[in-house]
């Protein structure tokens, strides 16, 4: 009998544990514009980010992935008002200047990004998401790639701060696994 707890017991912990890798790998690398890259559209202006965007859903944790060649274009996180005049002037955090470039979405909400070469984001090289307070995971930590250089080193590219959805992770793994030994003493 006291097998069969046992096993009973091994099992439930392994089941928990699978299911806080999947809450873990619930981690979403985005392509930003997939196949087109982080570039002035050729056509439809910022329509064509906007609609790149209107199909995905970004998360907390999630990565933007801007694939662009270094000196051609870069990636400035800006306010709304920025976003919709194309300046500069209220930038958050660093200017990305290096491509391809990883940005980690570390805080939910309206985040907006342009290019601030010539009048690359006046033709429309600019993008507007809207981030969901959950996903990311355990191992978005251990998953955030380091700098490759100083300049993605700002706040912006950093390591996530603990997401609240690791604690919900971490608190339901502890919790199946209360019940599990609850079940079997
Ligand atoms: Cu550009």
């Amino acid at each position: 009998m006291e097998k069969l707890r046992n096993g009973v017991l091994l099992m439930t912990v392994f089941v928990a544990a699978a299911v806080v890798v999947e809450v873990a790998a619930a981690q979403t690398v985005h392509v930003v514009g997939e196949n087109m890259g982080w570039t002035v559209p050729r056509t439809g202006g910022s329509t064509a980010y906007t609609a790149w965007a209107s199909s995905k859903r970004f998360m907390v944790g999630d990565i933007l992935t801007f694939n662009f060649p270094t000196d051609i274009h870069d990636v400035l996180r800006v306010t709304k008002e920025s976003y919709d005049e194309c300046t500069s002037t209220n930038p958050i955090g660093d200017l990305i200047v290096n491509g391809p470039a990883n940005v980690t979405l570390s805080s939910s909400g309206d985040h907006f990004f342009i290019c601030t070469i010539g009048r690359h984001c006046l033709s429309g090289q600019k993008l507007s998401i809207s981030v969901t307070g959950s996903g990311g995971g355990i191992l978005e930590k251990l998953q955030c790639p380091p700098p490759e250089d100083g300049s993605s080193g700002g706040p912006m590219t950093g390591p996530p701060s603990p997401s609240s959805s690791s604690v919900l992770a971490s608190s339901f793994f502890m919790s199946v696994v209360f019940v599990a030994v609850s079940m079997v003493v």
